[in-house]
């Protein structure tokens, strides 16, 4: 693997889920496989599961990982072609990622959508440019409109807690969660992508109707959508709760009908559904207590799994450096 910014990164999606697996059973059986290798993780926007659990998989793998906040600790960086830079950004993309580039063997960021502008987002003008001009590979701990360390997790986590060998395939439904900040799309984005590509679960994204919630048909392509939270639950083996903004009227909270708050009650109808979230979560606002201190819910399993999946992720780009 040359990079890790998207399910289309990825050969194999089973095989990286065996390997995460083996990495579960056996942390520290690589730990020559990254020494003397650095990982720059650069962030411009905060993170608790992504960069701890990224720093250990690197560590377990004889890495050594450096941290740098960019968005508090660096230059504000200017990401313009061609602009004069008579303002308060103090650097170009094109030499801190380049200079960065010299330092690092791998390079993982973050940087959240601006969620004001969507052609700008959807273009990824952040992420890519580091890709451009970095000149070194470069891994996704959430961009502006994809997650895939969470999603690898999640199907990690779903290949987990599915008997497969019942001959029946588990019912995954994703559901939109009210929310009181404006949330990036890259979560649901990234799960319907890694979901449809899977291909070894009966996809169901249930969200409002009206408010523009709809995510983009490059990403959902295969899932089927059910505007009725109710009866998309039915018979489900996994709930996927996450809010997000709208994608067609971009970036705007336009239904904060608490209805759609995932609670007990709603489990009734399902398979003794699962309930996953990436975290953080806010209680009793996008799922209840009910859920959260029950044992439906996946969720600290689902965040500790994230170890794992970045180990297999470094591992194969290591295996490629
Ligand atoms: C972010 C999001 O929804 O993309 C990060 C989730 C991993 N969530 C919040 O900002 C609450
Ligand atoms: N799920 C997730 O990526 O969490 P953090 O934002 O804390 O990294």
């Amino acid at each position: 693997m040359k990079q890790f910014l998207s399910v289309n990164d990825v050969l194999d999606i089973s095989k990286l889920v065996e390997s995460a697996k083996a990495y579960k059973k056996n942390p520290f059986k690589d730990p020559e496989l990254g020494r003397n290798k650095t990982l720059g993780m650069l962030f411009l926007n905060p993170s608790m599961r992504t960069r701890l659990s990224t720093q250990v998989a690197a560590k377990r793998l004889g890495m050594e990982p450096v941290i740098f906040n960019i968005d508090k600790e660096g230059w504000q960086l200017e990401f313009e072609d061609g602009v004069i830079m008579d303002g308060n950004k103090s650097e170009h993309v094109k030499e801190a990622a380049a200079v960065m580039g010299m330092y690092f063997d791998i390079m993982a960021i973050r940087t959240f959508p601006g969620l004001k502008d969507r052609e700008e987002d959807y273009q990824e003008k952040y992420i890519s440019q580091f890709v451009k001009h970095a000149g070194v590979p470069i891994v996704s701990m959430e961009s502006a409109t994809l997650h895939p360390l969470q999603s690898l997790t999640d199907i990690l986590t779903m290949s987990e807690n599915f008997d497969f060998s019942s001959g029946r395939k588990p019912k995954v439904v994703m559901t939109w969660a009210p929310h009181k900040k404006a949330l990036p799309q890259s979560v649901p984005n990234s799960f319907a992508q890694w979901t449809n590509a899977w291909g070894k679960a009966n996809f169901v994204i249930t969200h409002p109707e009206g408010g523009g919630y709809e995510l983009d048909e490059k990403f959902t392509a295969g899932a089927t959508i059910e505007y009725d939270q109710e009866k998309a639950l039915e018979d489900a083996d996994f709930i996927y709760v996450k809010s997000w903004s709208s994608y067609r009227d971009y970036g705007k909270i336009n239904c904060t009908d608490p209805s759609w708050m995932m609670t007990a009650d709603k489990l009734e109808n399902t398979h003794q559904a699962k309930v996953m979230h990436c975290l953080p979560v806010r209680r009793n606002l996008v799922i209840g207590d009910n859920i959260l201190d029950g044992n439906s819910s996946l969720v600290v399993e689902e965040a500790g799994n994230r170890v794992w999946a970045a180990q297999a992720v470094l591992a194969e780009i290591l295996k490629n450096i």
